[in-house]
């Protein structure tokens, strides 16, 4: 952890109390005038940090923007998810930026986050709207000890995580469309984009490219998506706080990703299941090319939506969109 990271830790751990020089000096067995500097530094990121002779340094407020330092301080420990964080003002993908990280051989669960991307992009090619501090655009590399047919339980995981970490900060009520979809009120808040490097019968590595629309405002969205996308504030009601939402997804995902490669993905399936708007329902599936019409059943034990056509038989379905019939 940065000097940085240790002093946020430590303000954010003694919460309306403060810390003094003295202590932190201490503790991180650096000059008082280091902390000092630090804490200077930290202001002028916006970092609102009083300081008294009797309660030592207190933090009384964060400025709204992402830092790998105060990320990780908000973190706190995880298995995986975020042991390594970095964050970009601009990038053309985050996605991108993963990739060229897993081809070095970087350990899994490095977590990039951009405040904007100048290509992001969802599936086939499609555009993903980034625009720069309202939402968060970040992507996470796993390295998981599963076959290329069980990487779809990963995007399954990841959906779970994010509506449970949604419905704890922003207290709206999130609903999960199969396979990558996380709607409120019918309109999509978060795309989640699952890229594979495999062999045969191995996955080398997975990266989960995921927005969030946090804190856009209906004009934050190119026009042709205000009918179909929302955000967390617009169906809030009041803006969230993007990096402690960032820190609870990334806590979540951490213990998903925990439960798929324990062994557990039935656990984390039933809870899909919970949330999800797709199964129970007359769906089309456009497959690019190909369509398939039937009722949604069940998802299998790899996270494939299994649907049961007009004629009775069964087809496992690996991706494609899925339209609800009404
Ligand atoms: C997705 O694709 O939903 C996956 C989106 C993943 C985005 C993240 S951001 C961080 C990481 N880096 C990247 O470059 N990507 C990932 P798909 O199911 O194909 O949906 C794409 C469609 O969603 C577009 O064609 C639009 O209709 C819509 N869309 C675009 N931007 C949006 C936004 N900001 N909010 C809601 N919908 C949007």
């Amino acid at each position: 952890m940065t000097t940085d990271a240790q002093i946020l830790t430590a303000l954010r751990a003694a919460d309306a109390g403060g810390v003094s020089g003295a202590e932190l000096s201490q503790r991180f067995g650096i000059s008082r005038a280091a902390i000092w500097a630090r804490i200077e530094e930290l202001r002028m990121l916006g970092y609102d940090i009083s300081a008294s002779p009797h309660l030592g340094y207190r933090l009384v407020s964060a400025p709204d923007l992402l830092h790998a330092d105060d990320l990780t301080a908000r973190l706190g420990k995880t298995k995986v998810v975020g042991r390594d964080l970095r964050v970009f003002q601009e990038t053309t993908s985050t996605n991108d930026v993963i990739e060229k990280l897993a081809r070095d051989g970087v350990k899994e669960g490095v977590v990039v986050f951009a405040e904007t991307q100048t290509k992001g992009r969802g599936r086939l090619g499609r555009k993903w709207a980034s625009p720069a501090r309202n939402g968060l655009w970040f992507s996470v590399l796993l390295r998981p000890d599963l076959r290329p047919q069980e990487a779809t339980r990963l995007t399954v995981a990841a959906a779970t995580a994010l509506a449970r970490a949604i419905r704890r900060v922003a207290r709206v009520t999130p609903q999960i469309k199969w396979p990558n979809d996380i709607l409120i009120g019918g309109k999509k808040v978060v795309g989640i984009l699952t890229e594979m490097s495999a062999e045969l019968d191995r996955v080398r590595h997975v990266i989960l490219g995921i927005g969030v629309d946090v804190n856009l405002n209906a004009g934050d969205f190119p026009a042709e998506l205000r009918k179909l996308a929302t955000s967390l504030k617009i169906e809030s009601g009041a803006a969230v706080d993007r990096a402690e939402l960032a820190a609870v997804i990334l806590r979540e995902l951490d213990a998903d990703y925990a439960r798929v490669i324990g062994g557990r993905f039935a656990a984390v399936a039933d809870e899909w299941e919970a949330q999800c708007l797709t199964l129970g329902r007359n769906v089309t599936v456009d497959l690019g090319g190909r369509r398939i019409q039937g009722y949604a059943e069940s998802l299998d034990e790899d996270g494939t939506l299994l649907i049961r056509t007009q004629h009775g038989r069964l087809e496992r379905i690996i991706g494609g969109d899925v339209t609800l019939e009404k």
